[in-house]
């Protein structure tokens, strides 16, 4: 029966059959997916194209851990991505471009010339010593190029492990010696509303410290001068001349690697989770087609850089299995105004707009005027995602935006997740403010109390984990799978746990709290403390820190930093520029602290733990209920802190 379908699927896209249609059919899929997981999933992949059809649709334990999706099954997500739609929809936009100015040309890109230009850049790699299995560093702007050189190397079956452009040096070279990348793919530099920012200067720092890479392909973007070394560099535009623009798709194991993207935890160095070929396809694609209701036609803006998971599901893969036409945009919200999303709603017709909290409160903090008189009528869908997001804004975006007239999704998940888990459908699931809403199906969320004890009932809170594996969970951390069981299956026994912080409501609706561990969210960008207090101690002169998050109107969380110095430091204004100096270099200036507070003792306890909840307590401006602090090695220092705050 497999193989009849599989056929099908062949001739077919049935990516939109796979649409759930009323609330109704949610809860029937629902109770479906839970009692016959496999039944279910293995329905949905049938509407993709598998070169050899699966013999076990899965296999799992949360012990060591190890899940198989799909297990025989062999494809090639570009197939699905790109060949399976030429016959349909070959001369359909499937990228547009625009650019960071409004001045330059927007480009449109078909999927008849995606397939090539991905051909052609797949054999580039090819020419340049890539092989099946090899990880790829990718480091560019949100230029076309990124999306061909991330589905080039899914073409060939190497491993993209794409790096947001912000980082820096440090943590591009910490990233390709964790994957041991050997080639490197960026430009001479990036347009970033008004600035102009060298990236292959700082890819040339980075591969100072990386004995792997053996290739450098830059592509042209702003023709800032650059350094090419004879023999590792090499220019796109040259190299694509070289090549045909045929290249059969490399046939892949369903749990073959996809992708690497790193992540931050609890702990100082960012892991590198992996996701794999079929189940990711699976999920990325079925979430993408019911959460946000795609229609034949409609163009889908999704504002996340894909340096971010949100890009690699929902610009990427997502959209373009299911033949959707996806826009991609190279620049900021604000420039050259806050008017810029609402000028390429109205200028492209988008149909699906999904962006994050912190980009919605700052565009409503410049004021209304920047969406007057701009026609959105084009909308029919409003997503937000990468944190909580706020009474007002959601008011904002719904009103203002959405103009009552279109649901907002509010998608909760992660990195590690591959795609969404708890969101609301548009159109069927009644929405709620501040509220994920419900378990998509196949997603089977429990929450649990510190001691792993499950919550049962209603108007309850807890912390957040799912029971049952769904097809794209993250199968390990790259080359250390003792991690990913320690991080995420071993704090509580048989359940994948999350870090969120969620309440139930009297509905059975979710909605996520925020990170109980020591992550910060920032604008949406994940960050751990450890890593910026790695960061800040190594400046010369700073003997400890301890940064903790804080309440902040526009990026959701700020970084607070508590700073010991030696003594001889003086003057702390210039010490405070130079330990953001020290952040930008080290992390990127994602990380750079809001604020920094010099003082000469942490509170510790006798045991030497930084008791992390009283600075929490102190940076929120909450300084009146410290609760007990008896347990302090030397209860004086809080005075000075609470004396100090900021
Ligand atoms: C997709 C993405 C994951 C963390 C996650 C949670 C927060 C994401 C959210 C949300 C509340 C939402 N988060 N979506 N919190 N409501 N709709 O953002 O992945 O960068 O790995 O971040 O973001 O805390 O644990 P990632």
């Amino acid at each position: 029966m497999y193989q009849r379908r599989h056929e099908q699927a062949k001739k077919h896209n049935h990516t939109m059959d796979l649409r759930i249609k009323s609330f109704e059919d949610y809860q029937e899929k629902y109770q479906y997916s839970v009692e016959d997981p496999e039944s279910f999933w293995g329905e949905i992949a049938q509407n993709f194209y598998w070169r050899k059809p699966w013999k076990k649709t899965l296999e799992w334990n949360f012990t060591d851990p190890k899940v198989t999706w799909f297990k025989g099954g062999k494809l090639n997500i570009t197939e699905n991505c790109l060949d399976r739609h030429l016959a349909t929809r070959g001369n359909q936009p499937a990228i547009i471009w625009e650019s960071n100015s409004p001045d330059e040309p927007s480009q449109t890109i078909t999927y008849k010339v995606l397939h090539e230009q991905v051909c052609r850049f797949a054999n580039v790699l090819k020419r340049n010593g890539a092989k099946k299995g090899d990880r790829i560093c990718i480091y560019m702007p949100m230029i076309p190029e990124l999306a061909i050189a991330v589905l080039a190397c899914a073409r060939i079956g190497a491993i993209h492990s794409v790096v947001f452009g912000g980082f820096s040096a440090q943590s591009i070279a910490d990233r390709i010696n964790d994957a041991q990348c050997n080639i490197v793919v960026t430009t001479d530099g990036a347009f970033r509303g008004n600035k102009e920012i060298p990236l292959k200067a700082t890819v040339d720092d980075a591969l100072i410290q990386c004995p792997s890479v053996e290739r450098v392909i830059v592509s042209t973007r702003t023709r800032t001068p650059v350094f090419m070394l004879k023999g590792r560099d090499c220019w796109w535009e040259d190299e694509v001349k070289l090549v045909s623009a045929d290249c059969p798709a490399e046939e892949m194991d369903s749990e073959d690697m996809l992708f690497i993207l790193y992540t931050s935890g609890s702990t100082g160095k960012p892991k590198g989770v992996v996701h794999t070929v079929g189940g990711y396809m699976v999920y990325s694609s079925y979430t993408f087609a019911n959460v946000f209701q795609y229609e034949e036609g409609q163009t889908h803006f999704c504002t996340a850089d894909i340096g971010w998971i949100t890009g690699h599901s929902y610009i990427v893969y997502g959209p373009l299995a299911c033949g959707a036409t996806t826009l991609m945009f190279e620049g900021i919200p604000t420039y050259p105004d806050a008017g810029r999303f609402w000028d390429i709603v109205e200028k492209h017709k988008v149909n699906i707009l999904y962006t994050a909290p912190t980009a919605i409160r700052s565009l409503m903090s410049f004021g209304d005027q920047f969406v007057e008189g701009k026609d959105l009528s084009s909308l029919k869908v409003l997503g937000s995602v990468g944190e909580p997001i706020n009474e007002e804004a959601w008011n904002w975006y719904n009103e203002k935006i959405g103009k009552g007239l279109c649901p907002i999704v509010d998608t909760w998940w992660q990195t590690e997740t591959g795609g969404i888990l708890i969101s609301p459908i548009a159109n069927v699931t009644k929405t709620k403010p501040a509220y994920a809403t419900l378990p998509l199906p196949g997603v089977q969320p429990i929450l649990v109390d510190e001691n792993g004890v499950e919550i049962e009932g209603n108007g309850v809170s807890g912390n957040l984990c799912i029971k049952f594996p769904w097809p794209s969970i993250i199968r390990t951390t790259y080359g250390d799978h003792e991690r990913c069981r320690q991080t995420y299956f071993s704090t509580y026994k048989n359940l994948y746990f999350t870090g969120d912080g969620c309440m139930r409501d009297e509905d059975g609706y979710y909605r996520i709290t925020g990170r109980v561990d020591d992550v910060i969210n920032v604008s949406g960008h994940r960050i751990g403390t450890a890593e910026v207090e790695n960061a800040i101690n190594m400046h010369l002169g700073v003997v400890e820190s301890a940064v903790v998050g804080y309440p902040h109107d526009i990026k959701g969380q700020g970084i607070y930093a508590y700073v010991i110095c030696e003594k001889h430091v003086g003057d702390t204004d210039l010490t405070r520029k130079d330990i953001l100096a020290t952040v930008t270099r080290i992390i990127g200036p994602i990380a750079k602290p809001d604020k920094i507070q010099f003082v000469s003792g942490l509170p510790k306890t006798r045991s030497g733990k930084i008791m992390r909840r009283i600075l929490r307590k102190v940076a929120e401006g909450d300084t009146g209920n410290l609760g007990d602090t008896s347990t302090l090695l030397d209860p004086s220092v809080v005075d000075e802190i609470k004396a100090g705050a900021l």
